[in-house]
């Protein structure tokens, strides 16, 4: 490792006046700038320590937490990977740019192209000197070329729809399909490697297309093939997917899984034991990234790094319960946020309760490294004197088979929810409901189809049945008294007043956007849902016409 990459005791000056001089002075006066490393939990609901929760414990995340900020309320822009990755690396909202859509833009004949004026955070960040990668999966809903983004860890031949080397292969007369991923994405999701395979046949046989492709790019690379430096990265530690085993994984790591019987079981959800289960496999997964984190912590501090990075650590999303990734309630908008700037004097560490827009990731990141955040951009620096939000805005539309669109807006107090799609129930067997259906048709093992069971038996009542059945336009909860969200107030004459205005302030942010969710799909659009999934799997009344 070079020199220049030594670790440095602190940033004294402050931001602000850091800030102004960048604008003035050459950039390679600011070699101390610090390195911001992205630290992704995919699919984790912040059911850890430092948020109150005492189910399992969490040494490692507690400690990081207290080298910096822990914000308490952070919800996302979207509660599902890609458009919530979308936003993270613009800091635009999805349904501005068109990101909306879980996993779309994936294929040559359909492609999201982001404004000029948009470039994502790695860009402008190696612009302003910085080396730049991502060793895990972008997932970036719009047309670009990962080369522009990372400085190194590109894949030798990457594929990425509209990206210079697919136009040029394509241009050349060949065909790339990106293939290889899927399997893989099908293991995640809990089937077996066999499984897989059969349903990727099934799925070639029903499509005539040959294997699904929407995994999109990953890199590789770390702070060890930084060169000269700073660095900005983006890493990831497992988070809530992959639990398959991980009662045996956390057992060989000398950790104790919890006992299902140990899970609070929220009012949302029946208490039977696949939903104990399916709990309980998400504190474990907590467990397993405690552990990871302890791990990273500790290679930073062997290398001598410890001092000079900031360490961000998120989530895409909440956790994968069937009512939290995907859909706008709380549960799958609220995640872990920690800013954590070991041995630096550029942050206040302490506790942060206000409401946090999880995409201000961008505008935050920028801003820790001098450089002032872009006009275009929705995100806004959370370490800003001016800093605060009165709601947090976030967006749900088409997840893979099924189309939906769902607006939130989260205030200090109350959390409105508005559902555009009425015809069709929450629950639309989506991709996760078809594949437990394929492992589980009699609903014994996953909470997914033992509910659907249930529902099907008029076991459910309230809150529990409601996804199964007739949508309402209209939801709205009290947080104060009401966490779990069971109890829509927004038929009750004495929150009319508080509905009316958040209301309003959805129609405002809807008109602002441009809302790109509402407009029907483009034939290139649906044409990319036709084959990637089997007929059987459409379940959305679009697909009927
Ligand atoms: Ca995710």
């Amino acid at each position: 490792m070079n020199s220049k990459f030594q670790p440095v005791a602190s940033i004294p000056m402050p931001k602000l006046l850091l800030a102004g001089l960048l604008a003035i002075m050459p950039l390679y006066a600011f070699s101390e700038r610090p390195n911001i490393l992205w630290i992704d939990i995919d699919d984790q609901s912040p059911w850890y320590n430092v948020y109150g929760d005492r189910t399992v414990s969490t040494p490692n995340l507690d400690a990081l937490a207290k080298e910096g900020v822990v914000f308490e309320r952070v919800y996302v822009a979207s509660p599902i990977c890609a458009p919530s990755r979308s936003a993270m690396i613009t800091g635009v909202y999805p349904i501005r740019t068109g990101t909306h859509d879980m996993r779309a833009g994936r294929v040559p004949e359909y492609q999201i192209r982001l404004p000029e004026e948009i470039i994502t955070v790695p860009e402008i960040m190696r612009r302003a000197g910085y080396e730049t990668y991502n060793a895990h999966k972008d997932d970036y809903n719009f047309t670009y070329d990962r080369r522009d983004l990372y400085s190194f860890g590109n894949p030798s031949h990457p594929y990425s729809p509209g990206s210079r080397d697919d136009e040029a292969r394509r241009s050349a007369g060949k065909k790339d399909g990106g293939k290889g991923a899927s399997k893989k994405q099908l293991i995640e999701m809990g089937l077996t490697a066999e499984k897989a395979d059969e349903m990727l046949a099934q799925l070639d046989k029903d499509t005539g297309k040959g294997t699904v492709n929407y995994k999109g790019l990953r890199g590789t690379g770390s702070w060890r093939d930084v060169k000269e430096g700073p660095f900005f990265g983006q890493m990831s530690i497992p988070g809530g997917k992959s639990v398959k085993s991980i009662n045996e994984q956390l057992r060989s790591l000398g950790l104790e899984p919890v006992d299902p019987a140990d899970v609070r079981v929220p009012a949302q959800y029946p208490d039977i034991p696949q939903v104990r289960q399916h709990i309980a496999d998400h504190y474990n997964s907590i467990q397993r990234t405690d552990h990871k984190v302890g791990e990273l912590v500790q290679q930073f501090k062997d290398e001598g790094l410890w001092g000079n990075t900031v360490f961000i650590l998120y989530s895409d999303h909440g956790s994968d319960l069937p009512r939290s990734k995907g859909y706008v309630y709380k549960e799958g908008l609220h995640v872990p946020f920690i800013i954590a700037a070991p041995g630096m004097d550029i942050i206040e560490p302490g506790r942060r309760g206000d409401l946090v827009n999880q995409m201000d990731i961008s505008a935050t990141t920028l801003a820790l490294a001098g450089i002032e955040p872009p006009d275009f951009m929705d995100a806004k620096d959370i370490f800003a004197k001016d800093y605060y939000r009165e709601y947090v805005y976030s967006s749900s539309d088409r997840w893979g088979n099924v189309i939906d669109r769902a607006r939130s807006v989260m205030g200090e107090r109350f959390h409105y929810v508005r559902n555009f799609k009425l015809d069709r129930p929450l629950f639309n067997w989506g991709a996760y409901e078809m594949v437990a259906k394929t492992r589980d048709p009699d609903g014994m093992a996953t909470s997914l189809m033992a509910m659907r069971r249930m529902a099907d038996a008029g076991e459910l009542k309230g809150a529990q049945m409601a996804p199964y059945t007739q949508r309402v336009a209209e939801e709205l909860y009290d947080l104060k008294n009401d966490p779990d969200e069971v109890n829509n107030l927004a038929g009750d004459p004495a929150y009319e007043q508080q509905l009316t205005k958040m209301r309003k302030a959805l129609l405002s942010w809807i008109a602002d956007t441009d809302d790109k969710g509402q407009y029907p799909r483009s034939k290139g659009a649906m044409q990319e849902i036709y084959d990637r999934f089997p007929p059987d799997w459409l379940q959305s009344p679009e697909f009927r016409k």
